[in-house]
């Protein structure tokens, strides 16, 4: 049965999908255990949404490509606050733009670090908690660029086409067991996503120009929807694009002048 005050695990909680996600779900009274690299920012999130909604959260750093850290992470939270029900396998990042031919190592190994065993190490630390705690639904946040590629973004789009693999294979594999398992996979959205992709705001900034693309909160929705359903029901993949974005890549977009 889904308790009335689940405990979810999100990752890359200090900015983004993942702080928006924190935050709505936090307003539903969920408990949190939040982790990011920056250990200030989500500790910070952590005594807001305490003080705000009366919630018990737990942050921690983690460094997702790092099999010691996740397994920290995960095992203190979870006794922190005694089990977990709820994984968001949300940090990740884009790292540039270049051909498949021309990608420098430390592009290539910090994606698919992170986007794809980054997120294996979340979920293999988390599911033997969920599973004792005896409900679960686990989150992919994958992307629209996991179901079309697009010039300059190859190793991006792998990774997301991948994460879109180990949801389908998670679902099969858990079928049976009271844990659903959902990507939610976004098109446009401002966060710190291109700042971290192009390392310029005025680039960054650009990208948005003239069209009103996702913001974090819309994602959370996502997720927050899904999460709350009857448990019967498993959204198995989400895309959600902003209304002016209506290819998944950004072959057609309406921007204003
Ligand atoms: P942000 O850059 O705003 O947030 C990314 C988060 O991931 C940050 O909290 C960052 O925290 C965390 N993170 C990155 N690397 C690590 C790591 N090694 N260990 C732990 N945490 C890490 O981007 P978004 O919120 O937009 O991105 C979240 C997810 O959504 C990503 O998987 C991204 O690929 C996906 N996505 C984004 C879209 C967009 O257009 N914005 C569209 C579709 C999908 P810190 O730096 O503190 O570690
Ligand atoms: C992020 C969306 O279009 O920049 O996943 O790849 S896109």
């Amino acid at each position: 049965m889904r308790p009335d005050h689940p405990i979810v695990l999100i990752t890359g909680a200090s900015a983004g999908f993942g702080e928006a996600t924190a935050r709505l779900l936090a307003s539903r009274g969920c408990h949190l255990i939040l982790g990011a690299r920056r250990l200030e920012r989500v500790q910070a999130l952590a005594a807001e949404l305490i003080a705000a909604h009366g919630i018990r959260a737990f942050a921690c750093a983690v460094d997702t490509r790092d099999t010691a850290s996740v397994e920290a992470f995960v095992k203190a939270g979870a006794e922190a606050l005694g089990g977990l029900h709820g994984v968001v396998a949300n940090a990740g990042l884009a790292s540039g733009l270049h051909k498949v031919w021309e990608i420098p190592d430390a592009d290539l190994e910090a994606m698919l670090r992170t986007n794809v065993e980054g997120v294996v190490k979340t979920i293999r630390a988390a599911l033997p908690f969920v599973r004792q705690s005896g409900w679960g639904h686990i989150f992919f946040i994958g992307s629209t660029a996991g179901h079309q590629a697009y010039e300059n973004g190859g190793v991006y789009c792998a990774s997301k086409h991948g994460i879109k693999a180990l949801a389908h294979t998670l679902r099969l594999e858990l079928c049976g067991e009271p844990i659903r398992v959902t990507s939610v996979d976004p098109g446009m959205a401002e966060t710190e996503f291109a700042l971290v992709r192009l390392g310029d705001p005025a680039k960054a900034k650009a990208l948005y120009q003239g069209l009103q693309p996702l913001a974090g909160a819309d994602v959370a929705e996502c997720i927050r929807w899904a999460f709350e359903l009857p448990e019967h029901i498993n959204i198995d993949e989400l895309i959600v694009k902003c209304r002016d974005q209506a290819s998944h890549t950004m072959a057609k977009v309406n921007r204003k002048a």
